[in-house]
């Protein structure tokens, strides 16, 4: 087995890795799931039930399940039958090869016997290495064709389409027939080791939407061309064509190697025996893990929020949505200034206000007259969402946008229909107009005496899924606002938490406990939901001279950046442009004094490279060592065997060292487990405890006084399954000059 994503990535969990090594593959999937095997989360009192699989062993296709296609063209080459075979070892082979003067390949499909409709499909393969040709993993039917219903009478599935033979892959949908009236919706991402080893590619498909998954992550979630509601058959196929690169630039034969493909339903599960519910919810909530979104989310860390609109000239918090927009008026305004702030501070994306509750568009919006394009600003021919993006591409920014639903200007709004499609119109702009779109944030305020307004919050999701696959929504499926605007995140963050019963109606942000085994209650709607935690460095959101003196200061914003980023949440800094359209001074040098301040922090690791004991390897495996914890490279960790729910890690820092400040990260990729931890020095004789803390998430940060040792133990008092641990810091924050 070569170093593939699965073991780098769920390699904590992947029993079903080690399973499919040591066990022969059929025992895997009759008591699905129990080996580890990842299959999508499902509410409680429902299972997964394996409903037709072909694991290739034995010597012949099974062609009860397959049909061999060809011989006949398919695009530049031929699928021909002698080209999918068995190889004995228990894989399907489709082979490319150079025939005299024709290039032909293998496919194989289940038309006629094997027609299924939602469910889990998953295959589970390795790819060819040469240019030319290309692997996919597929859904069919002949009523992909008809027209009339959008995808929903059938619509091609394109699980794994790999035209590429670098860590690139696709996934796609197309429907209402190939000629002029064909539609399709598509997502196309990189994963770190998918270009060699095996990799299981899967779909999670309901009669409300398709879920895609590489390796048990999420990639892409969508109800494009409304779900397909018709039974569909797989596909497994080679195809020659320009799109996978220069044929004749191949060495062939080459193979597409598949391990397995098997298809699971849902079914109501056994009742399980009260004892057993409790264990039973540890192990679900614990195999949460985040989308392939949320994990980039997440390393953001620290991000920049901008609000800016008329407010800055009417010294207003919330505007009436009335002011003429002849009064915004910013002689200086400078994208790049605020890009470069952002980006000296330490922050990685900017998310600017567009529009904020009074309505004022930052963009000349086709929409309405409520605009930039009215103002003196350049002569009403400003677009400062276009200005921005092109000052963040420059600076290396990411790019998030605001779009208040509660608009007081909009004289549609309150009709639930014209406000929708007005929304809907702007959220297209915004998010077709600008390039890449990281974050959608969707606020919740309204005024206590606002018109009733029914938004189409689905449809406004639908939309950032379309346009921005890749774009996580705030107050929406992928991130949660973390329930005040003050800086603090909880010191039990959890990022696994139970949604309401309905799919978007989601939990409530200001609860004190959202993560506990107590507050996930039955747990039947698990689900990754990462906390956000906004707060302006000034009291207010929106500028106002008086305010000048009263930003934030290093030390408060510290114990903000404690609070939150050390709390397993990215912090968004509010930094709000004054009249002149510039961040202000004041503003600029705090930042500056708070970024050193950080950086004098950070600067250094005293814990890098530090050599690691752990009280237990999984499976004694170098690949999950505890020197995988302080190598400096997040991706790699180290874990425990199943059932260890509590260990220790011994770190030799090499001689006496002195710090005052500890950081723990967890692989989240994997989930979030430990729930309580001590740290302890070594004094000589005995360990002695300096912290402690609960949950750790992404990254924990810890604040002592002074300690000083040449040993320190983390001792892990509970974890919900066996621990990971990808990364350990211990640093000397030095005293705050005075003043700051
Ligand atoms: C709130 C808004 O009402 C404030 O003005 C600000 O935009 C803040 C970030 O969200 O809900």
């Amino acid at each position: 087995m070569r170093n593939s994503l699965l073991q780098r990535i769920v390699g904590g969990l992947s029993v079903s890795f080690l399973c499919l090594m040591a066990l022969p593959a059929a025992v895997c999937p009759a008591d699905p799931g129990a080996a580890g095997e990842f299959l999508p989360p499902l509410p409680g009192g429902k299972s997964w039930k394996l409903a037709w699989s072909d694991e290739f062993d034995g010597t012949a296709v099974d062609q009860s399940k397959w049909e061999l296609c060809g011989d006949w063209k398919r695009r530049d080459g031929f699928w021909v039958k002698e080209d999918a075979y068995l190889d004995g070892k228990g894989n399907l082979l489709l082979r490319t090869k150079k025939d005299g003067d024709r290039y032909t390949c293998g496919a194989v499909r289940t038309k006629g016997k094997f027609e299924h409709r939602y469910g889990y499909w998953v295959c589970r393969c390795e790819f060819p290495r040469q240019p030319g040709h290309w692997p996919a993993f597929w859904l069919m039917t002949p009523s992909q064709g008809k027209i009339g219903d959008g995808g929903r009478d059938g619509t091609e599935i394109d699980i794994m389409e790999k035209p590429w033979r670098d860590d690139r892959t696709t996934q796609n949908l197309h429907w209402d027939g190939y000629g002029k009236d064909h539609k399709s919706a598509g997502t196309q991402f990189s994963l770190p080791g998918l270009h060699e080893g095996f990799h299981t590619f899967g779909l999670y498909w309901t009669p409300e939407e398709y879920v895609f998954y590489v390796d048990g992550l999420e990639t892409w979630r969508t109800s494009a061309g409304g779900v397909s509601q018709v039974p569909e058959y797989a596909k497994l196929t080679e195809e020659i064509g320009k799109w996978g690169g220069d044929i004749a630039q191949a060495s062939l034969p080459d193979y597409f190697t598949v391990d397995y493909v098997r298809v699971y339903d849902v079914v109501d599960g056994a009742k399980p025996a009260e004892g057993d519910k409790k264990k039973a919810l540890v192990e679900r909530a614990a195999n949460v893990r985040p989308s392939l979104r949320q994990l980039a989310w997440q390393d953001l860390e620290f991000i920049g929020f901008i609000h800016y609109t008329v407010n800055a000239f009417t010294d207003k918090e919330w505007g009436e949505g009335t002011e003429s927009p002849s009064i915004f008026n910013p002689t200086q305004l400078d994208t790049r200034q605020w890009a470069k702030v952002c980006k000296d501070a330490g922050m990685k994306m900017v998310i600017l206000t567009a529009k904020h509750h009074d309505g004022f568009c930052l963009w000349p919006s086709k929409y309405t007259e409520h605009s930039i394009k009215n103002s003196p600003y350049k002569d009403g021919k400003g677009d400062i969402v276009g200005e921005l993006a092109q000052a963040c591409r420059e600076a290396g920014l990411k790019l998030g946008l605001y779009l208040s639903p509660w608009d007081r200007h909009e004289p549609t709004y309150g009709d639930t229909e014209g406000y929708n499609r007005y929304y809907k119109n702007q959220l297209r702009e915004l998010l077709t107009n600008y390039r890449e779109i990281t974050e959608v944030w969707f606020d919740g305020a309204k005024g206590a005496n606002a018109k009733n307004m029914e938004y189409d919050w689905n449809g406004y999701y639908a939309i950032v899924h379309e346009l921005q696959p890749k774009a996580v929504i705030f107050n929406g499926p992928d991130i949660r606002w973390v329930g005040n605007e003050r800086g603090y995140a909880r010191e039990s963050e959890w990022s696994v938490m139970n949604r309401n019963e309905k799919p978007f109606d989601f939990i409530k942000a200001t609860a004190k406990d959202l993560g506990s085994l107590e507050a996930l209650g039955v747990g039947d709607h698990l689900i990754w939901y990462p906390a956000e935690t906004d707060v302006s460095i000034r009291p207010g959101w929106f500028y106002h001279a008086k305010e000048d003196d009263k930003v934030k200061s290093v030390e408060h914003l510290l114990d903000i950046y404690f609070s939150s980023v050390g709390y397993n949440s990215a912090l968004l800094l509010n930094l709000p442009p004054d009249r002149r359209g510039l961040i202000h001074e004041n503003d600029v040098q705090r930042l500056h004094e708070f970024r050193q301040a950080l950086n004098a922090i950070f600067d250094k690791n005293l814990a890098l490279g530090a050599k690691a004991k752990a009280s237990g390897v999984r499976g004694n495996d170098p690949a999950f060592a505890a020197d995988k914890i302080t190598d400096g490279n997040k991706e790699t960790y180290w874990t425990t065997d199943d059932g260890t729910t509590s260990a220790d890690v011994e770190f030799d820092l090499g001689g006496g060292r002195t710090f005052n400040v500890a950081e723990l990260a967890e692989h989240i990729a994997t989930g979030q487990r430990i729930s309580a931890f001590v740290l302890e020095a070594w004094d000589g004789g005995n360990w002695k405890e300096f912290a402690r803390g609960t949950t750790v998430g992404y990254k924990r940060l810890l604040r002592f006084a002074d300690v000083t040792t040449s040993k320190v133990r983390l001792h892990i008092l509970d974890s919900r399954v066996c621990p990971t641990l990808s990364g350990f810091g211990l640093y000397h924050a030095p005293p705050i000059a005075k003043g700051l």
